[in-house]
């Protein structure tokens, strides 16, 4: 009796339901790109308005120039594609007006004047130095915006290494003296896009590669306009910005994983959750990544192995974008587009490049050249064999498609240089002979002045690990800024930061010393810093300082010749016009001699050699005895 009873009320709870007319509704939330820009090569924009039920709304415009291409209708309800053509329109803001039915409703949308014209001067070269930072760990400028309201996670904690610390833009910008004064010439940091998931053990948000907004600068960075103000002051002390990008996945709290634009908009997979049935802490079936890169070139790969590295999530917090959804890759194409003209950037540091679909990876590729013939775009292509990574730079004669990459990391020269910090060099596999063994590869890339190399990033140890020797350190940057590559430093490198991923990865971002609220021990200053920090900083300023100067084209077009180690030496020698750099370090722990006759063809008849960090002069013409761990970057 009582269960006919619940039945009887749930049907009229049901009848009921039914009864009430729905109130028709029409309404845009937001649409993406926030604004376009006219002038552009490829006239066509794609505009994603979200509201809920926008998708069955007509949309028209009457402003002069733009002419509605097409709509497309995603599988949710609450998504609406609009392609418009403004081959032949005006900067101004036009108006867009969407019906269904009886309803109305009227947006306004701006459409710019094109700023960054394509002969702008951008990009970035084998002239130049990245300094890698993380805008949370390198200098707080702004505490009022360490936590804000509204965010997920309102923590804010330097006492917890995987917690947010308040770095920000500001500090950033507060500091450009500083880098400018140390010599590099171009600011990577790690992404600055909205990351409003909440904290947790395993999600930190920090490092800012789980996007939940691609329009909007997260706000405890600090503002879109901020950040466009530390562009420009950047370019007026003669510092490019790298800005890193991430397309192969967004954030689980980003708006689309709750309500997905169409059922292809992610890779999902039910055939991977049969096979593995994997899920994550949040019960949403997904399945990990293999963080294995081998299948993407490999010509005996299953298709399982290809399917799982591409398609896989990166982890649970990172929903895998799908790229062969062509609204996905013109969406993340155009948003790449806006952040060039809206703040100026120079250039672009692609996130795991392998693990997004190449193809789709190559047309973002081509359309960036076209607009932007000066831009240069570095992927992360994370396998320590040159082989792999020579094919993915553009024109590669190796790769079976051609990626448009023009520049790629140089993951082998890290590993090679990661060894022989330990090893002794003496036979010819260990210790700088595997740098050699590395530089040999050079004939795969295309390019080679154009891969980029560096020591340790925020991936991986501090090169130091938990030591502080600065004999090996400066082998490695000897190395790193004198061969043909475009290098990228680490923040803190210059005042030996070190640490280790063993316990966390935050070991390996520690806090820049001085850049916060209350640190005692300031490292932006020389009389903050202590003895061994100022030698180290001010090696490394002088080389680089070198590296700027006019007459160093010998760096960045000098041919390049490596000798076989010999009794444990290592030699790398650059000439252009006249002009000759000899990079000798000796990779043993005991004194070390170096014959000169079997330098004589790069010699020549020079009699003397300034080594560059110190202003020592080194005799050439007798044979030259190196201290344990020696570096000479000699002049002649
Ligand atoms: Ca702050
Ligand atoms: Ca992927």
């Amino acid at each position: 009796m009582k269960k006919i009873l619940l039945l009887a009320i749930a049907a009229f709870t049901a009848i009921g339901a039914w009864a009430v007319p729905k109130m028709p509704n029409l309404k845009v939330d937001r649409i993406e790109p926030t604004n376009w820009f006219v002038g552009m090569k490829d006239p066509t924009v794609q505009l994603m308005v979200y509201g809920p039920e926008i998708r069955d709304a007509e949309a028209t415009t009457t402003y002069a120039g733009v002419k509605i291409d097409s709509l497309v209708r995603l599988d949710s309800p609450n998504y609406l594609l609009v392609y418009l053509n403004t081959a032949s329109a005006q900067p101004g803001v036009m108006n867009l007006t969407f019906k269904k039915g009886k309803l109305s409703y009227d947006v306004k949308y701006e459409l710019k004047a094109r700023e960054m014209s394509g002969d702008r001067r951008m990009g970035f070269t084998n002239a130049d130095v990245l300094y890698m930072l993380m805008p949370d760990r390198f200098a707080n400028g702004n505490p009022a915006n360490d936590k804000v309201t509204g965010m997920r996670s309102q923590v804010c904690d330097r006492n917890k290494p995987s917690y947010r610390h308040g770095g920000d833009l500001e500090g950033i910008r507060q500091h450009l003296d500083y880098l400018n004064d140390l010599g590099v010439t171009a600011l990577w940091f790690t992404p600055v896009l909205e990351n409003d998931s909440p904290e947790s053990p395993w999600n930190d948000t920090y490092h800012g590669y789980a996007t939940t907004n691609y329009y909007r600068v997260d706000p405890r960075f600090g503002t879109n306009d901020d950040y466009r103000r530390l562009v420009d002051e950047a370019h007026g002390k003669g510092l490019k910005v790298v800005m890193d990008m991430i397309f192969n996945h967004c954030g689980f709290e980003h708006p689309w994983v709750a309500d997905m634009p169409s059922n292809d908009w992610f890779n999902t997979h039910e055939w991977l959750k049969e096979s593995k049935g994997t899920s994550d802490t949040r019960g949403t079936s997904f399945l990990r990544t293999s963080y294995k890169l081998a299948p993407v070139l490999d010509p005996y790969a299953s298709e399982f192995d290809k399917k799982e590295t591409v398609e896989g999530w990166f982890v649970s917090t990172m929903p895998d974008l799908n790229q062969n959804n062509p609204h996905v890759m013109n969406y993340l194409i155009q948003n790449s587009i806006w952040w060039i003209e809206t703040v100026g950037i120079d250039g672009i540091r692609m996130d795991t490049y392998p693990y997004a679909f190449a193809g789709p990876m190559a047309r973002w590729m081509k359309r960036i050249d076209e607009e932007y013939p000066n831009f240069n775009v570095v992927g992360e292509t994370w396998f320590e064999q040159p082989p792999y990574t020579a094919a993915w730079q553009r024109d590669s004669k190796i790769a079976k498609e051609n990626s448009y990459l023009k520049t790629v990391m140089d993951f082998s020269f890290y590993a090679c240089i990661d060894s022989a910090r330990v090893e002794k060099t003496d036979d010819q596999w260990r210790g700088f002979n595997r740098v050699y063994n590395s530089l040999v590869f050079d004939y795969l890339y295309p390019n080679p002045s154009s891969v980029m190399a560096f020591i340790e990033n925020h991936d991986t140890d501090r090169y130091l690990k938990d030591g502080k020797d600065d004999l090996t350190l400066k082998q490695a940057l000897a190395l790193l800024l004198t061969i043909n590559r475009i290098p990228q430093l680490y923040y803190g490198t210059e005042v030996l930061m070190n640490g280790t991923k063993r316990v966390t990865d935050g070991n390996v971002r520690k806090d820049f010393p001085g850049g916060f609220p209350g640190d005692t021990h300031n490292a932006f200053t020389s009389q903050g810093r202590t003895k061994e920090e100022n030698d180290m900083f001010n090696w490394l300023r002088t080389l680089l300082h070198w590296r700027k100067e006019p007459g160093s084209d010998v760096i960045t077009k000098g041919k390049q010749t490596q000798f076989l180690p010999h009794n444990g030496i290592y030699v790398v020698a650059r000439q252009y016009g006249g002009k000759t750099v000899m990079t000798i370090v000796n990779g043993t722990n005991e004194t070390a001699t170096m014959p000169v006759k079997r330098y004589a063809e790069i010699i020549g008849n020079a009699m003397v050699g300034r080594d560059i960090p110190t202003s020592n002069h080194v005799s050439l013409v007798s044979d030259i005895t190196l201290t344990p761990r020696q570096t000479l970057i000699l002049e002649f």
